[in-house]
Formats: structure tokens, C-alpha cells, sequence
């Protein structure tokens, strides 16, 4: 088993569930880091190109079947928790001034922060919809998401270029599991995937990211543990454009947001993907757990300021009460939620469409 606890080793907020059977440390060697310059990385390059032949059956389970009920489901308890508090609230007549108080109060319990539950309870008090107050807040609540194009696909830069994803985020927040949902996904539709294990930080995450592409039905590139995850990102790029695949997912691994040499590793992954393959515009899609609360937020923003985030994906909304952290994350940062996770399962990935969402809360 290679595992190496390093100096700039993130903290784990799972203690030690993520660090499997820890040898001595010293035994491994801190690899030499990929030069900056997007040079091919130096020394031999070991368990890559873990290859599953192309053109494998759709991964089944990740259609787009359930997505209206999923996203029900997904939002049972938030439906149930801050948004029945508020309908109970502003349901009977006329709100008054301790009324709109315990709305707002309310709103910042459900994850929506204070100074935009005071801005939103301001504008809703103000507007006198048809609908009555429940319609106005609604109404608040859906114009803090950002617009978005319905027909959002990730980017490529041509026919025979990949569309190139970075998924990011904090330790823990689902990043893998979404990786191999989103892998799923691509696959149903017919696309063909290769996910990079950019989580070289320790075996067990590049196993996991295996497992998901056999169940997915997609490649993966990886490097040993421990190796530079530029290096691994340098190779995936390398083997998407010459297999032509249709989709490069890559992993990374968690890091506090805090941790400023851990984003500068981030910064230079992204940089990688620029350099290697210019105008592939690659997504940057942070994952952030739903539960996290406000803090969600310091999180969000620090990523986004390292690697400019392009979209965001909320995961654990099925274990949250608190699905207002959706208006909050993206009025923050002015990016768009482009999918949400709502379980566990293959399929428990969701495209985020604003109206479908909102729908769905106050249903
Ligand atoms: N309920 C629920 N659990 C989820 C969801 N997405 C991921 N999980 C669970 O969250 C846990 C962590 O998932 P991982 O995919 O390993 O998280 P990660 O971000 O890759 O973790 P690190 O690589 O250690 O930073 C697993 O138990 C997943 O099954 C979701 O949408 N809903
Ligand atoms: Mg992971």
C-alpha cells in the first residue's frame, strides 16, 4: 500500500476514514512536482491507461426518466422544513411586521444568509403580488438565480476536442461519487468518457474512482499514488484528444479552501488544461456539500478566486432541510448550479433547472 502523509496534507474533517491502511510515511518518496511549463512529466509513468473498451452499454440508471420526481424527492425535506414554516407563516391573511420578522428569520434558517433573507423579506413586502406573500417570497427567491442557458452543455472547442471538466471542492463534499454519476450520465446519452485520477493523494481515492468507471462504463487515467496531479491531468488530456474521446472528467483531491499552497495545486491543474489544450475553456465545477451551511460560501468563493469556477454542484440536498444555501451560493458568486445530488446512486444526479427547483420547494 503507497501512502504518504505530506507537510501540505489537507485537514479531514472524517478523521481517519479517509486515510486507509497508513504505512510508514517515509517510504514513499514526495514525487518531483510536474514542471509549470507543461513539459511531459519526467521519470515513467505507472498504472495509467486503465483502459475499458470503448463503446461499452449506457451505464443504466442515469437517464433523464426520473429527473421531475428525483428532484421532488430531493427536496422533501427542505419542502418539509423552511419552506412549510414559511408557507404556515404567510398563509393566514395579512402578514404583519412580527410576521415578515419570522419569515426572515426563518429564510436565514433555511440556509438563504442574513443579508439577503433581510433583502429578500424587504422586496417581498414591497411587491403585493397576486399570488399573495407566499407568491412574492417565492417570487424574491427564484430572481436571486442567475440566468442561465437551458441548453447548457460543457464546452468544446471542436468536434474532435473533449470537453474538459475540473471538479473541485472541500474533503468529503461528494466530488468522486458525483464524478462517476456524471460519468453515468455522459454514457447514458451515448458519449464516450475518460475520467483522470487527479486524486493522487492517496490509493484508496484512485480505486474509487476506478470502481466508478466500471460501473460507469468509462476509462481511466491514473498515476500511482503520491505522483504530481498536473502530471495526471497532463497524460488524461493527452489520451483524450488521441482517443477522441467526447467528455474528460478529472478528479482532485479534497482541500481546505484555507490552504493556499493546496490551491495553487489547483490553480496549476487548471493552468495544465489551458496550456495543453488552448481554447477547451475547461469546466470548473465546484462541489459543495448542502449541509455545510454558510460556510459554504467562504468555501465557494476562496475556489472560485483560485480557479475560476464555471459552475457548482450541490450535493446532499436530499439530507438537508436547508435548500435555501442554493439562492445564497449562487447570488455569492454569480455562478450558476448546473446539477444537484439527491442520494447516494448512480442516478441521484440531477440537472438544475432554477424554475423546476423552485417548483419543487414550494409544491
Ligand atoms: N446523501 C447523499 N450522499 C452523497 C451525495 N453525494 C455524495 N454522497 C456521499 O458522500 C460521501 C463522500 O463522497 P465522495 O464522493 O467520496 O466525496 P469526495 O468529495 O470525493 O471526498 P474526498 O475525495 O475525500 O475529498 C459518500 O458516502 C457519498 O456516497 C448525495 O447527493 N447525497
Ligand atoms: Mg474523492
Amino acid at each position: 500500500m503507497f501512502w504518504r502523509r505530506r507537510p501540505s496534507e489537507p485537514d479531514r474533517p472524517d478523521g481517519d476514514a479517509a486515510v486507509p491502511d497508513a504505512g510508514p510515511a517515509a517510504e514513499v518518496e514526495e514525487p518531483s512536482p510536474a514542471p509549470d511549463d507543461v513539459q511531459p512529466p519526467a521519470g515513467p509513468v505507472t498504472q495509467r491507461d486503465e483502459v475499458q473498451p470503448s463503446g461499452q452499454a449506457a451505464a443504466p440508471g442515469a437517464g433523464a426518466a426520473r429527473d421531475g420526481d428525483g428532484l421532488s424527492a430531493g427536496v422533501e425535506r427542505s419542502r418539509g422544513g423552511f419552506v412549510a414554516r414559511l408557507k404556515g407563516l404567510l398563509g393566514r391573511g395579512d402578514p404583519d411586521a412580527a410576521t415578515w420578522e419570522a419569515v426572515e428569520e426563518t429564510l436565514i434558517g433555511g440556509d438563504v444568509g442574513a443579508t439577503l433573507a433581510l433583502e429578500v423579506v424587504e422586496r417581498a413586502r414591497r411587491r403585493r403580488e397576486a399570488g399573495g406573500p407566499v407568491a412574492a417570497v417565492r417570487a424574491e427567491l427564484t430572481a436571486l438565480l442567475v440566468d442561465r442557458d437551458p441548453g447548457w452543455v460543457p464546452h468544446r472547442a471542436g468536434p474532435e476536442s473533449p470537453a474538459v471538466i475540473l471538479v473541485v471542492g472541500v474533503n468529503g463534499t461528494g466530488k468522486t461519487t458525483t464524478i462517476g454519476k456524471l460519468a453515468a450520465r455522459y454514457r447514458a446519452e451515448g458519449q464516450t468518457v475518460l475520467l483522470a485520477a487527479g486524486d493522487t493523494f492517496r490509493a484508496a481515492a484512485i480505486e474509487q474512482l476506478r470502481t466508478w468507471g466500471d460501473r460507469a462504463g468509462a476509462q481511466v487515467v491514473a498515476h500511482a499514488p503520491g505522483a504530481d496531479p498536473s502530471a495526471v491531468v497532463y497524460d488524461a488530456v493527452d489520451a483524450a484528444v488521441a482517443r477522441r474521446v467526447d467528455v474528460l472528467i478529472a478528479d482532485t483531491a479534497g482541500r481546505l479552501h484555507t490552504k493556499s499552497n493546496l490551491m495553487d495545486e489547483l490553480a496549476k491543474m487548471r493552468r495544465v488544461i489551458d496550456r495543453r489544450l488552448p481554447g477547451a475553456q475547461p469546466e470548473v465545477l465546484f462541489v459543495l456539500d448542502a449541509t455545510t451551511g454558510q460556510n459554504g460560501l467562504a468555501q465557494a468563493k476562496a475556489f472560485h478566486a483560485s480557479t475560476g469556477l464555471t459552475g457548482i454542484i450541490l450535493t446532499k440536498l436530499d439530507s438537508t432541510a436547508k435548500g435555501g444555501i442554493v439562492f445564497a451560493i449562487e447570488q455569492a458568486l454569480g455562478v450558476p448550479v448546473r446539477f444537484v445530488g439527491v442520494g447516494e446512486k448512480v442516478g441521484d444526479l440531477l440537472p438544475f433547472d432554477p424554475e423546476a427547483f423552485v417548483g419543487a420547494l414550494f409544491g
